[in-house]
């Protein structure tokens, strides 16, 4: 067997086995998604995700981050379609699949080190390998379709022909000459079946989706109240939503999770309002410990379980709701005083 035998090989072969599933290369410059990106800032479409207007330029271009880019070294990992959807749960809650194991971050982060040290060993001194993991100011998606990964789908995500869209993206900025993949050559074609299954009209044109509209937004990044009329839309969806990648046909090609690590914990794959709405703050504390559904926080988790309490139009629910009323938190109560509320209306 020969090793081997180009630097691309070296280092693909390196990121596959510490466990990523795919890996590309993309020759550096002003991203194809820039234009994009511009349009989506210009219509304010970021909604208050401040970090995504600041500093454009640099968002558009990895020289502007690292001087002397030469490569953008894009990896996915895969986290897989596992966990129905709380089949089992008396009063089943949805949970992002990406966050419903170990928080992505950190697992890409200690494989993003061995990555660039193992460069490192590759270009030899002199060259800068810098790794960004979502956190960084990358076009994450337009570098994946440029370096082979996949296509961009009419939801937006990057979907591989041959494994659906169910992974996450890093990028490793490098001063090294990579040699570049070619795009794929596939599409979405005629379907557009993730536009009408948005279940709040995000998807406002074939690949661009409005924050101000996404229910992951209202239920991961922003902290405060959300918009009455976005709530009932949000149905039980405590954490994110996977409505636009469920509906797309690529799926059907999905891997399973590439690494033990990100395969569901039990209260995330099977997650359960009544269970969630009776987490204390220290109990919420221990079970996202190392979770990416700590990012919401306590109370803005707490304020997501009791809206989506208020959409299961299920008697059960009441107790639970009455329960948040009484929430520590007023951001919590005043969601709960909705749901009990709606569930008046609507509970049977
Ligand atoms: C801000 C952000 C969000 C915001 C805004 C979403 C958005 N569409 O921008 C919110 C909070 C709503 C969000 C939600 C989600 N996100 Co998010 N998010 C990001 C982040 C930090 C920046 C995205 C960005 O630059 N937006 C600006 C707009 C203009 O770009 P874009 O939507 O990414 O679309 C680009 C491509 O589609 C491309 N494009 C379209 N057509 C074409 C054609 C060609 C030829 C080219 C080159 C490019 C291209 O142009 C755009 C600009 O480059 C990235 C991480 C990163 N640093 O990139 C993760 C990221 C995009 N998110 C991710 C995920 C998983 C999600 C969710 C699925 C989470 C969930 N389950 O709840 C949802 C999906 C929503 C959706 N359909 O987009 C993954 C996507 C993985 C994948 N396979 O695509 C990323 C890459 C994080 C990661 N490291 O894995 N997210
Ligand atoms: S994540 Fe959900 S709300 Fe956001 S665009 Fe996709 S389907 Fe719509
Ligand atoms: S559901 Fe259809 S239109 Fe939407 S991303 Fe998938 S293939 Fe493209």
């Amino acid at each position: 067997m020969t090793g081997p035998t180009s630097p691309e090989d070296a280092i693909r072969a390196r990121a596959l086995e510490l466990g990523f599933s795919r890996c590309g290369f993309a020759a550096a410059g002003r991203s194809r998604g820039a234009d994009r990106l511009d349009r989506w800032l210009a219509e304010g479409m970021h909604a208050d995700l401040s970090y995504m207007a600041d500093r454009p330029a640099r968002r558009a271009d990895p020289r502007e981050v690292v001087p002397a880019c030469r490569s953008v070294v894009v990896v996915t990992l895969d986290h897989g379609a596992e966990g129905g959807g709380a089949r089992a749960a008396a009063l089943p809650a949805e949970v992002a699949r990406y966050a419903r194991g170990r928080d992505y971050h950190r697992v890409a982060a200690v494989m993003l080190r061995k990555l660039k040290e193992s460069m490192h060993g590759v270009s030899g001194p002199g060259h800068v390998h810098r790794w960004y993991v979502d956190d960084g100011p990358v076009l994450e998606r337009s570098w994946a379709v440029e370096a082979g990964i996949g296509f961009a789908g009419k939801n937006a995500c990057v979907i591989d022909p041959g494994g659906g869209s169910w992974f996450l993206l890093a990028v490793v900025l490098s001063t090294m000459e990579l040699r570049a993949d070619r795009p794929v050559a596939a599409d979405c074609g005629t379907c557009a079946a993730c536009i009408p299954a948005c279940p709040t009209g995000a998807i406002v044109a074939p690949g661009v989706v409005d924050a101000r509209k996404c229910i992951s937004y209202w239920t991961i990044e922003h902290l405060g109240e959300i918009p009455e009329g976005l709530r009932p839309a949000i149905g039980t969806r405590v954490f994110g939503c996977d409505d636009c990648q469920a509906a797309c046909p690529w799926n059907r090609f999905a891997r399973p999770a590439s690494l033990a690590d990100l395969r569901p914990r039990e209260l995330f794959a099977d997650a359960d309002l009544a269970r969630l709405a009776s987490l204390s703050e220290p109990e919420f504390d221990a079970a996202t410990s190392g979770s990416a559904v700590r990012r919401a926080g306590y109370e803005g988790f707490m304020r997501n379980v009791a809206v989506a309490l208020g959409n299961t139009g299920r008697a059960e629910a009441v107790p639970h709701v009455e329960r948040l009323r009484r929430h520590g938190s007023e951001l919590v109560r005043s969601h709960a005083d909705w749901a009990a509320a709606r569930l008046a209306e609507t509970a049977r």
